[in-house]
This record gives C-alpha cells, sequence and structure tokens, in this order.
C-alpha cells in the first residue's frame, strides 16, 4: 500500500527531521504533505511542496500523521486527524500518560502498538535512549533500582534553543556582555543546568525528570521499578548524554550484561577503556542508533552495574522512532484507525 502521510509541525527541529527520514527510509507513502502554523502556510518547503494551515478541510483524507507541533496543537488536532480516519504519532507529551494510548519505542515494545486505538504516543528522547539500553537487561534478569542523571543538549528544546547557545558562546569569546537568557532560565554558554526542563508548580522535580520517571515504568510495563533522575542542560548541539547505575533484581555478570547490549537491535557498544573508546555527543550526533560505552560493575551494590548511554534526541529521541512506528505499523497491517470485526 502507499500511504497519504501529514506531518504536522514541519518546520521544526523534529519534523523536519521526521520529513527527511520518511525519504531517506523510503517510507511508502504516496504523498507527504507538511503542516505548519498560520505564519508558515502558504510558503514552499523544498521537495515538500507547499506548507498547509492546520483546518478541518486540510485535514481530511490522511492515513498516517506525524506530529511534532507541541502538546497545544496536539491536544486541538490531534483527535481531529483520527476522527478523520488516520492514525497519528504525536511527539508531544500530550498523550504519554493516557492508559489507553500505547507509549512505544519500536525495537523494546512494539507489541503494544497491536490495539492502538488510532493515536500512539512517541516517548520523550531522554526515555527513549534509555529505553533501548535497559530493555534487554530488564528482560533477562529484571531491574530492581534505577539513578540516572542526564547531560542533555539544546536541540531538545527546539531551534530556538540552538540560537540562544550560539549566540551567547559568540558573544562570549568575542568579550561582549552575554545576551539575556530568553529560554532557559540562566545562561547556557559554558555552563551547566542542574534542572533541564520546568518546575510544576510544588514539584522539587522537573518535568523533564518525572517524564523519564513515569514513561521508564510504562513502556517497560513494571511499576515497580524505582528510578531517581536528575536532568541537566549542557552546552551541546545534539545529543543526549546519560549516566546510569541500576540493580538488577537476579544476579548477571558484566560479561553477560555486554553480551545482552551487543544482541540489542538499535543499540551499538562503543567500550574499550584501553583506547577511551566510549559514547560522546559529537559522534553519536546524525546517526539513528544508540550507543553504549563504560559498562561495569559498580563498586557499592553486588547487582549494580554502571553504563553511559547517548544518542541523538532528534533521531532516534524523536524523529526516527516516530518514522520507526509508522513501518512497524505498515508491517504489521496497523495503518488503520477502527479495529477489524
Ligand atoms: P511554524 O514554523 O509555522 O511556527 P520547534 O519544535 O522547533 O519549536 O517547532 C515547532 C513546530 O510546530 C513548527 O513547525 C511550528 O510551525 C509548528 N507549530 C507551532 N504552533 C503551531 C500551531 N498552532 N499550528 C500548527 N503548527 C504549529
Ligand atoms: C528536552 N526532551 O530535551 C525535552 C524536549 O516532552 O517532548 C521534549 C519535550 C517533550 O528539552
Amino acid at each position: 500500500s502507499q500511504y497519504r502521510v501529514a506531518v504536522v509541525g514541519a518546520t521544526g527541529a523534529v519534523g523536519t527531521v521526521m520529513l527527511a527520514k520518511l525519504k531517506e527510509r523510503d517510507f511508502p507513502a504516496a504523498e507527504i504533505v507538511p503542516f505548519a502554523s498560520e505564519r508558515s502556510a502558504g510558503k514552499e518547503l523544498e521537495g515538500f511542496g507547499t506548507i498547509r494551515a492546520l483546518t478541518d478541510e486540510n485535514i481530511q483524507g490522511f492515513d498516517l500523521a506525524l506530529f511534532s507541533a507541541g502538546a497545544t496543537t496536539s491536544r486541538e488536532w490531534a483527535h481531529k486527524f483520527v476522527d478523520a480516519g488516520a492514525v497519528v504519532v504525536d511527539n508531544s507529551s500530550a498523550f504519554r500518560r493516557d492508559p489507553e494510548i500505547p507509549l512505544v519505542v519500536s525495537e523494546v515494545n512494539p507489541e503494544a502498538l497491536e490495539d492502538h486505538k488510532g493515536l500512539i504516543a512517541n516517548p520523550n528522547c531522554s526515555t527513549m535512549q534509555l529505553m533501548v539500553a535497559l530493555k534487554p537487561i530488564h528482560e533477562a534478569v529484571g531491574i530492581d533500582r534505577l539513578n540516572v542523571s542526564t547531560y542533555q543538549s539544546v536541540s531538545g528544546t527546539g531551534v530556538k534553543a540552538v540560537k540562544e547557545l550560539e549566540d551567547q558562546t559568540r558573544a562570549a569569546l568575542d568579550g561582549e556582555a552575554l545576551p539575556a537568557p530568553t529560554v532557559y532560565p540562566h545562561h547556557i554558554a559554558f555552563n551547566v543546568l542542574g534542572g533541564a526542563g520546568n518546575f510544576p508548580e510544588g514539584d522539587d522535580h522537573t518535568d523533564e525528570e518525572r517524564k523519564m520517571m513515569f514513561e521508564t515504568r510504562k513502556i517497560l510495563g513494571d511499576e515497580r521499578i524505582k528510578i531517581a533522575v536528575t536532568c541537566a542542560r549542557v552546552p551541546v548541539r545534539s545529543s543526549h548524554s546519560e549516566s546510569v547505575t541500576l540493580e538488577t533484581r537476579e544476579d548477571l555478570t558484566v560479561e553477560a550484561a555486554r553480551e545482552l547490549l551487543a544482541n540489542q537491535p538499535g543499540l551499538v557498544l562503543v567500550d574499550d577503556p584501553s583506547t577511551h573508546s566510549y559514547p560522546t555527543a559529537l559522534d553519536s550526533a546524525g546517526r539513528d542508533e544508540v550507543f553504549v560505552g563504560r559498562l561495569r560493575r559498580d563498586p557499592t551494590h553486588p547487582r549494580g552495574l554502571q553504563l553511559w548511554v547517548v544518542s541523538d534526541n532528534l533521531l532516534k529521541g524523536a524523529a526516527t522512532n516516530a518514522v520507526q512506528i509508522a513501518e512497524v505499523l505498515h508491517e504489521r497491517s496497523l495503518v488503520r484507525v477502527s479495529t477489524p470485526a
């Protein structure tokens, strides 16, 4: 079959990459239609034609819609696409917590797609890469406890944040006063911000940290996993890095863990202390896989393991996974909204 596909948020940091990935991966699309805000409607997007605005008329006749235009746009328009007959893969935080809506990492829990009702949620980028690394370990021996510190790049916040980092860095190197921050609460150039995301009122965790705590349990299908998280923002353009310490339920040697990770689809091990080999943000940027290194025993616990997990937040963390979900839907004949009798 050949599908009519909408990409909503087509001019954004993630939407641009969704369009490119649909082409690069030869997704069976008869037509790909870009949607963005009124500000962009009518402009030409090279290779994809005229950008459309979201109107009741324009959204008719699609088989699939990939959304990355923010939670507000998703809340307003995703159900309308479903009502018009499209399956929606949504990259925003709007529907991830809904128990009726599958939250899917393509190599980790594709089976959750089987009973979708038209809407599918794409996990947050920092959770996404963590799941690919943890899945084989959790499946083999169970994970009792997790402690994660993230080092998240600015592109996770969108194109404005990338510009803010560049403008501040340039000013600093030119010896000028740094422009006042507008995206982040502090300067991001030559700095590390110890609370990535926003603090919901009355909460001592950021929303970004809460997402990882909630989404990990939902995706691995295990509410017993204990999780502590600190999300930090670092002056890096692309790719999130994560320091992970975990305790397994059953014994697992480091060698057996290495074997499990080596066999996990979508994961590449880069781990040789003798040559300083471990994944870096720069090396993983532009790649679709999740990279893991620094696998070792946590010396404070007999069932403790430590690892370093790096992936391009706009690719596997967002656009690539959304397109991979579309691919699984296609392969399993799930590009349909109503359940057949
Ligand atoms: P536009 O470029 O017309 O503003 P980012 O994640 O990089 O901030 O991008 C957000 C994406 O969501 C952009 O493509 C943006 O389009 C789109 N967008 C923002 N608000 C709306 C809206 N109200 N309706 C449709 N698309 C929107
Ligand atoms: C970041 N992960 O790096 C965030 C942005 O829930 O989809 C994505 C917000 C979301 O800032």
